[in-house]
Parts: structure tokens; C-alpha cells; sequence
């Protein structure tokens, strides 16, 4: 008999449908929160049930854990851990441990893709193009690469995943992974699949214009709240201000803060880890503890939103050599410019002492000091006309 205890999200599910392809009825798996494993492996042990093979993937065990799998194991159980957090890395020295964070060929892991290589490797299950797919597309989502390839169809399991429960998602996968020769989604899938990229398009456009800027330590955040789509509203929120360090998003249901980074220079496990959280360098959590709830919610509740970019400008046009046009809440013009081989920036007609290597660096300057915005065209011209008609007059005197 084989047991598998793993993530109740996609990748570690994806492992919970390659036990099922390998073993059938042989395999009894368990989804978990990163909460409830703990729970569940104290069970397993407390049954000392040594003709079990116990598969562990996609979570890390608590110390305790770690040293009752370590007796268990030396007293003959079987259990095999595989997983790809470097959290877990320490792992490593147990004979039972399989810890990868990257592959021989430097590309990042995941369980799922972690454990298809172990069936095959064991001979547990036959490799299969479609399943490979499958494995490949759950990579690419858990490690975020779906974002850099812009895989649409990673991120389209993953929305599939979170419309269906578990088990019908096991089911529909399970015979697909049996009987098609290539992966694919059908027809009702395509369908419900674009009326939730609408619908969380809206959702995004909605959230964009509530987000707040605050300065924690040394970096910036935007704050929003959402109890939905964090993946989605952190990355789009994040592309839509590249001036913000990272994105927090409040789940106040829930009692959580998220953070996302879309930047290389910061890591959000570490802004996770002050509030006694974890995660990944580009996405994590923590519980909203009284320091987190009073930086991300009380200090930043009464703070008016940025005000979004215009967007349809034929004029008023970001690294334009004429001048980009910015305006902030106490209206407040600034213009920014390239002047000789670097960018500078006019406050009210009067250039400031500090210039910039690039327009992004003189913009990043201007939004983190000033909270400005790009200026839609109308405004745009009319102050031109004013500048040029107050130069005729100068002429005419
Ligand atoms: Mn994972």
C-alpha cells in the first residue's frame, strides 16, 4: 500500500493525480494546508503501519516530525519526502529526504515535476507525452516561469483548478491523462475558462484604482484589499506600478497579508519573515499580526489611492523628449525631461537639484516622493498654450 500526504493547491494536487495514475486503488492520498500536515503525519506515525509506503510532497514536516520519520524509517517504515522549498533543504541528510529546488540543468522544480521523475525513475509509472505536459504545465505555474514564457495555458490549469473542487478536477484529469494523446481543455472548459479571465479582468481594473502607497523600512508598497486573485491582481498591480517595491494584498476574512514582487531586488519571504510568515522570493504571506495589521491596515486606511497613468495620451507620452507631464493630489505640475545625457524633472516650473541616468529612475523618483500621475492630454495641451503664450509675451516687450 502506498499513502500520500501532500498541498491541497495545484502542484501538490498534481502529485495526488500521478500516485493515482501509478498506484490506482493501491494509494490513499490526503490533501493538506501547510497547518493540517502535521496533523496528518503524527496520525500516520501513531499507526506505525510499516507496509505503507508513505509519500510526503510539496510540504515540510515540524521538527518533531522530522524526528519521528528519522525513528520510524531506522526501525524499518518506508516513507520517501520530495519536495522543492528551500525551506526544507536541511531535509537532505536523511536517507528519506529528496529535497531539489533547481535541476541538473539549473531549471527550477516542482513536487509534481520532482515526483514523475521518481515513478519513472522507479519504474511506478509509464512516461507518457500528455502526462509530461500536464507535469510541465504545474511547473511552470508553481515556479512562476508561466509568467516570463507567458504560458496562458499554466495559467489557465491553475484558474480551472480553483472552479472545480478537488475531486472533480482528479476525476476529469485522471481520464484525460489516461486517453489523450496530447493535453488539452475542452470545450466547456475554453468556455468557462473566458468567462473568468472577463470577470477577473473587471476585478483587477476595480482594484487598481484602490490601491494605496506606504513606506515600510527601506521600501515601497502599494496596499490593496482583495479576498480574491491574488496571483493575478498581485502581478497586474505590480506591472501597472514598477515604482513600488512590492504589493501587499489584505485578506481581512481571513487575517492575512500577501505580498508579491514582480522586481529581482526584493525578496518577500524576507518581508514575510518580520511578521512571522514565509514564502517564496516573488510571492508570500502572514497572518495579520498586531505590528502587520497596524502598518498594512490602520496606518494605510485613511490614505487616498493612487491615481492611475492616462492611458490613451497621443501627446503626453512617457520618455518623450519634449517633456512628460505629471500632476499630484495638491496639484502640484511636475514636467520631466532629458537634458544633456540624463533626465531631470521641473516642480512648478522650477528644476530640482537632484538628475536621473534614466526617464524610469526620474519616475520612480517622482512617484515615490510625490505620488504623481501622467497627466491625460487636455491638461497636457492647455498648459502648453499658456507656456507659449507667456514666452510671446516676453518676446513683445
Ligand atoms: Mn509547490
Amino acid at each position: 500500500m502506498y499513502k500520500l500526504l501532500t498541498h491541497n493547491d495545484l502542484d501538490g494536487v498534481g502529485c495526488g493525480i500521478l500516485a493515482k495514475l501509478a498506484f490506482g486503488k493501491e494509494v490513499r492520498v490526503r490533501y493538506n494546508s501547510i497547518a493540517s500536515l502535521n496533523r496528518e503525519v503524527e496520525w500516520f506515525l501513531d499507526n506505525e503501519d510499516k507496509d505503507t509506503l508513505l509519500f510526503i510532497t510539496d510540504l515540510s514536516v515540524n521538527e518533531e516530525n522530522e524526528k519521528r520519520l528519522e525513528t520510524f524509517y531506522q526501525g524499518g517504515g518506508k516513507v520517501q519526502f520530495l519536495d522543492h522549498h528551500k525551506t526544507a533543504l536541511h531535509l537532505n541528510e536523511y536517507e528519506w529526504g529528496s529535497v531539489t529546488v533547481e535541476d541538473k540543468d539549473g531549471k527550477l522544480t516542482s513536487a509534481t515535476s520532482l515526483f514523475y521523475e521518481y515513478l519513472l525513475e522507479h519504474g511506478l509509472l509509464q512516461a507518457s507525452d500528455t502526462i509530461a505536459e500536464f507535469v510541465e504545465l504545474i511547473r511552470q505555474y508553481d515556479t512562476w516561469e508561466w509568467e516570463k514564457n507567458d504560458n496562458q495555458r499554466a495559467r489557465q490549469l491553475n484558474a480551472l483548478f480553483f472552479l472545480v473542487s478537488i475531486e472533480e478536477f482528479e476525476e476529469v484529469m485522471l481520464e484525460r491523462l489516461q486517453k489523450s494523446e496530447f493535453f488539452h481543455f475542452d470545450d466547456f472548459e475554453k468556455r468557462i475558462l473566458d468567462m473568468e479571465d472577463d470577470k477577473i479582468d473587471r476585478y483587477i481594473r476595480r482594484k487598481r484604482r484602490q490601491l494605496v502607497q506606504t513606506k515600510i523600512g527601506d521600501y515601497y508598497a502599494g496596499v490593496v484589499h482583495a479576498e480574491s486573485y491574488h496571483s493575478e491582481l498581485g502581478n497586474e498591480l505590480g506591472k501597472e506600478y514598477p515604482h513600488l517595491d512590492y504589493i501587499v494584498i489584505l485578506n481581512m476574512g481571513g487575517k492575512r497579508a500577501g505580498f508579491r514582487t514582480i522586481h529581482n531586488h526584493v525578496d518577500v519571504s524576507e518581508v514575510a519573515g518580520r511578521f512571522a510568515g514565509g514564502g517564496h522570493a516573488k510571492a508570500s504571506g502572514c497572518s495579520l499580526t498586531d505590528e502587520a495589521y497596524k502598518l498594512f491596515v490602520e496606518n494605510t486606511f485613511p490614505l487616498d489611492p493612487l491615481t492611475e497613468d492616462a492611458k490613451r495620451n497621443r501627446y503626453n507620452m512617457k520618455q518623450s523628449s519634449f517633456g512628460s507631464m505629471y500632476k499630484n493630489r495638491s496639484d502640484v505640475i511636475f514636467l520631466l525631461y532629458p537634458e544633456n545625457d540624463h533626465w531631470v524633472i521641473e516642480e512648478n516650473k522650477t528644476k530640482i537639484d537632484q538628475h536621473f541616468a534614466s526617464f524610469e529612475e526620474a519616475e520612480t523618483f517622482l512617484k515615490r516622493n510625490y505620488e504623481a500621475w501622467l497627466v491625460r492630454d487636455n491638461i497636457f495641451v492647455s498648459y502648453l498654450m499658456e507656456t507659449i503664450g507667456s514666452i510671446d509675451k516676453i518676446d513683445m516687450s
